[in-house]
């Protein structure tokens, strides 16, 4: 049986797993709309974790995914911290307040997290996907023998070809054209910067696994586009921040719908990572000569708190607003609606 059958999809589209931005009720209205809907558990521990499965649940008979951040553990480095909040200093006193006085690793990765492999385990989940990395081999098999379907991003055929050897059942080729946090496994080596065209041909081309084009895909043409390369699915993420059962916040909703959506920036100034967000003030800091940054996700407990000073004085110029290069063709409608306006499209 092929991918979709096997996740009984009725029309080859998977919602993004986006951390702090889908929520459960936005995954169980895409799932019950007929295509796969999706959890970021990645910035969650596993007590989080099981509340929104069980809220899925609650709202969705139907196989749901859900995502988890697969980074090489962040390492302390009290005088890159240190460093790195100095030089933030005088952003935080422009909005009355002090950065903090230490930073924290946020969350941890799923590499570091037995409790959230043991929920994995004890709730079953159909479908499990991973970003920046995979599980070591003995947790894969667990999971497999679970009866979970496993996904795996990859941004380049080197990681794709690891996912496979890993028994990995599908590979999301995440083009640069991404919104959100590149998954490249290692984010100190050279990134190839692969198109979500000429990766997913390349994966198509030269795996056997079935492939899920990912990265600046909006609508039912780009669906089409994704097909026609190979992909046996397509994954949205920016399309569906705008429906009202995302977290996203109203700042956030406005700039993607704004005039100035189409302008995106890849910065680590944020997490620590590689991302992709609308043009911001955030964004715009990489023209100041920024000091070496902490580990992701430390780095992320920075932007975080600058955010909130900055929020609090009603400057939202430093939110985490992720997106991909196609934000600007972003519709506000609700995830029902916007999957059948997908679906409508695609059949166009
Ligand atoms: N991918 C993950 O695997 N896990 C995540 O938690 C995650 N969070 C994201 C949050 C946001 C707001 C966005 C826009 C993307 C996120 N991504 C995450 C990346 C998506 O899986 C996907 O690669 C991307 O959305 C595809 O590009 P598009 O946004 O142009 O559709």
């Amino acid at each position: 049986m092929n991918l979709i059958d096997q996740l009984g999809l009725t029309l080859p589209l998977v919602q993004a797993p986006m951390a702090g931005v889908s929520t459960p009720a936005l995954a169980a209205a895409v799932c019950n709309a007929g295509a796969l809907g999706s959890l970021g558990l990645g910035a969650t521990n596993a007590a989080g974790a099981r509340t929104m499965i069980d809220q899925v649940r609650q709202a969705t008979n139907r196989l749901f995914n859900v995502n988890l951040f697969v980074h090489r553990p962040a390492v302390a480095d009290a005088t890159r911290e240190q460093g790195w909040l100095n030089w933030l200093g005088p952003l935080f006193q422009q909005f009355g307040a002090a950065p903090p006085t230490a930073l924290r690793e946020i969350y941890r990765s799923f590499l570091d997290d037995p409790e959230m492999r043991a929920l994995l385990l004890e709730t079953r989940p159909g479908v499990i996907s991973f970003h920046f990395g995979l599980p070591d081999s003995s947790t894969i098999a667990a999971l497999k023998a679970s009866g979970a379907i496993l996904l795996a991003s990859a941004t380049n055929l080197t990681e794709a070809r690891l996912a496979e050897q890993a028994g990995i059942d599908g590979v999301i080729a995440q083009g640069i054209e991404a919104g959100g946090h590149r998954g490249v496994f290692d984010p100190q080596a050279p990134d190839e910067a692969l198109s979500t065209l000429a990766l997913t041909r390349l994966l198509v081309k030269n795996t056997r696994l079935p492939v899920i084009a990912a990265g600046g895909i909006m609508d039912g043409a780009g669906i089409k586009a994704a097909l026609t390369l190979g992909a046996v699915a397509a994954q949205l993420g920016t399309a569906f921040i705008a429906c009202p059962e995302s977290a996203a916040d109203a700042a956030y909703r406005a700039a993607l719908l704004g005039p100035d959506a189409d302008k995106t920036r890849l910065t680590r100034l944020i997490s620590g990572r590689p991302a992709r967000c609308l043009a911001n003030r955030f964004t715009a800091l990489v023209t100041q000569n920024p000091p070496p940054l902490p580990d992701y996700p430390i780095a992320f407990d920075a932007g975080k708190a600058l955010n909130a000073a900055a929020k609090a004085a009603g400057e939202s110029g430093f939110g985490a607003q992720w997106a991909g290069q196609g934000a600007a063709l972003a519709r506000a409608m609700p995830a029902a609606a916007l999957v059948a306006a997908l679906r409508q499209e695609m059949e166009a």
